[in-house]
């Protein structure tokens, strides 16, 4: 079993991964090698045929304050341009596995555009979000500008990313960038990974890649890629299993192909 030096990684019950991201010291600021390691570990997760969701969180104090300041202040614009700086952070939404973020206390800078980059977001009370770049001369690098403007609107997301204001997880929650604020977060999300699990593996990727696409572009398209991938279900067993299960009245029982 691999160890890891920024993340916790665990599989605390069956068909469910756990992953911890773990520098409490600097609240969880998001490096390059915490991310090297948070890529390696979504990997293995996602080729092991034994994991059908995910969980990813923090601590009670800060799911993540962002992107590692100390690492990016010395940094030029012919550095981070040619190095791709952040370019293989968002290696999470290849995903094809569904992946909830437990967000307790700070999800700011790069730790809300982690959080908006999983399928699921469940914030604690404690939860507080924001998009603070421009207090520090620079704009959100990773997806803060364009699915914050989705997930919430232009007006909230303009004012949030031009004051950097943060907000908290009732706001969030009623904007719509949560689906809901749990006092018992984590085993809030375990619960929600564990129901996902028990669905047929083959219709949940699919089913996450047809929301997807609704997020990402355009309802044409959308509709489309979504009958497309309708279709494909009738290629399966447990579209068969699933469909005669239901006229037996029975529970179904999944072979996830
Ligand atoms: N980077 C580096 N270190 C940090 C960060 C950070 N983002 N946030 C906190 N820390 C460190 C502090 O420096 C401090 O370290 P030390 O003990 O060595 O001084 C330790 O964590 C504890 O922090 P504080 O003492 O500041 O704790 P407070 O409770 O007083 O304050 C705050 C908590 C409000 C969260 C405060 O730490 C803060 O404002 N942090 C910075 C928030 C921020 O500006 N984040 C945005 C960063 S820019 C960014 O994310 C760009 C995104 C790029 C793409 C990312 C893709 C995923």
């Amino acid at each position: 079993e691999r160890q890891y030096e920024h993340i916790l990684t665990s599989l605390p019950s069956p068909g469910i991964a756990l992953i911890t991201l773990n520098r409490p010291k600097a609240l969880n600021a998001l490096s390059s090698p915490l991310f090297a390691e948070l890529n390696e570990a979504l990997a293995a997760f996602d080729a092991d045929d034994g994991v059908r969701a995910l969980v990813l969180t923090g601590s009670d104090r800060a799911f993540a304050a962002g992107a590692d300041i100390k690492e990016m202040k010395d940094k030029e614009y012919s550095d981070v341009y040619q190095n791709r700086f952040i370019e293989n952070w968002s290696r999470i939404t290849h995903l094809r596995k569904p992946i909830i973020a437990a967000v307790s206390g700070y999800a700011l800078g790069g730790g809300c555009e982690l959080a908006m980059m999983c399928d699921i977001i469940l914030a604690s009370p404690t939860a507080v979000f924001g998009q603070p770049e421009v207090n520090i001369g620079i704009i959100p690098g990773a997806g803060g500008t364009q699915r914050l403007v989705r997930a919430i609107g232009k007006s909230r997301a303009m004012e949030l990313v031009l004051t950097g204001r943060p907000f908290s997880a009732a706001e969030a929650a009623a904007w719509g960038l949560v689906s809901r604020v749990s006092e018992d977060v984590l085993a809030d999300a375990l619960a929600l990974a564990g129901q996902i699990a028990g669905k047929g593996a083959v219709a949940a990727q699919a089913a996450k890649e047809a929301v997807n696409v609704a997020y990402e572009g355009s309802l044409a398209e959308g509709l489309r890629q979504e009958r497309r991938l309708f279709h494909g279900m009738f290629a399966t067993r447990d579209q068969k299993e699933g469909m005669a299960a239901f006229a037996e009245k029975r529970k179904p029982t999944w072979t996830h192909s």
